[in-house]
C-alpha cells in the first residue's frame, strides 16, 4: 500500500482515553473505516482454530503487547478486505518497534491523534465499564498493569511523532461531546 492512495491515522491514547468512542463518531462525519487493534485481537482469540487464542488472551489479561507479528497481519488482512483508502487504526502501535515495522511493511501514516487523559479518570472510567464489558482487562489488577505499560512503551510511539510533527494532541477528561468538538475541526482541516 502507498501513503498516495492510502490514509492512516493512528488514534493513540491511555487505556479508557476514549479511542473507540471518538473513532465511531470520526467514521459517521468522515467516511473512515475504524480498525481497532484490541478489537481484532480480541476476535481472533475467540476464533474458533485459531493457534494464537491462548496466547492473545494472556497477553491481554496481563495488559502486555501481543508479539506484532499477530497484531499486524490481523491488521493488514483488515485493510485489505476493507475497500476503503481511509483508515483510522486505533490502539496501535503500541511500542516504537512496532510503529516502525508497521509503516515499514504495510503503509506510511498519515497523521496521528492522541488522546491525553488523567490517569484517574481513565480508571473510573475502566472500572464502570468493567460492571458490564465482560473484557478480561477491565478490573484493577489488569488495569494497573494496562497503565504500567502505556507509559513506559506505548507513550514513547507518541513522543516519536510528535518530532515528526505529525501530531494532534486532545485533551480528553471531558463530555464526550466536547471531546469530539475538539477532534472534528482536526478532521475537517485535513481531510474535507
Ligand atoms: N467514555 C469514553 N469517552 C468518554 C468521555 N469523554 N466521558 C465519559 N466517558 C467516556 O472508552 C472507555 C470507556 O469510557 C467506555 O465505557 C466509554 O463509554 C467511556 P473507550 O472509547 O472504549 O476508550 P478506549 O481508549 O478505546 O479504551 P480501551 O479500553 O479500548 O483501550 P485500551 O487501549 O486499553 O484497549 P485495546 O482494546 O486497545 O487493547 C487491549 C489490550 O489488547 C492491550 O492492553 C494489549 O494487551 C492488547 N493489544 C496489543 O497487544 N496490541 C495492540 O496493538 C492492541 C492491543
Ligand atoms: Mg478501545
Amino acid at each position: 500500500l502507498s501513503k498516495d492512495d492510502v490514509t492512516v491515522v493512528f488514534v493513540l491514547g491511555g487505556p479508557g482515553s476514549g479511542k473507540g468512542t471518538q473513532c465511531a463518531k470520526l467514521v459517521q462525519d468522515f467516511g473512515f473505516v475504524h480498525l481497532s487493534a484490541g478489537d481484532l485481537l480480541r476476535e481472533e482469540q475467540e476464533r474458533k482454530g485459531s493457534e494464537f487464542g491462548e496466547l492473545i488472551r494472556n497477553y491481554i489479561k496481563e495488559g502486555k503487547i501481543v508479539p506484532m507479528e499477530i497484531t499486524i497481519a490481523l491488521l493488514e488482512k483488515a485493510m485489505i478486505e476493507n475497500d476503503s483508502n481511509r483508515f483510522l487504526i486505533d490502539g496501535f502501535p503500541r511500542a516504537l518497534d512496532q510503529a516502525l515495522q508497521f509503516e515499514k511493511e504495510v503503509v506510511e501514516s498519515t497523521s496521528i491523534l492522541f488522546f491525553d487523559c488523567p490517569e484517574e479518570v481513565m480508571l473510573q472510567r475502566l472500572l464502570k465499564r468493567g460492571e458490564t464489558s465482560g473484557r478480561i482487562d477491565d478490573n484493577i489488577e489488569s488495569i494497573k498493569k494496562r497503565f504500567v505499560t502505556f507509559k513506559s512503551t506505548s507513550y514513547p510511539v507518541v513522543e516519536h511523532y510528535r518530532t515528526l510533527n505529525k501530531v494532534h494532541t486532545i485533551p480528553c477528561a471531558d463530555d464526550v461531546n466536547v471531546v469530539y468538538s475538539k477532534v472534528k475541526p482536526i478532521f475537517e482541516e485535513m481531510f474535507q
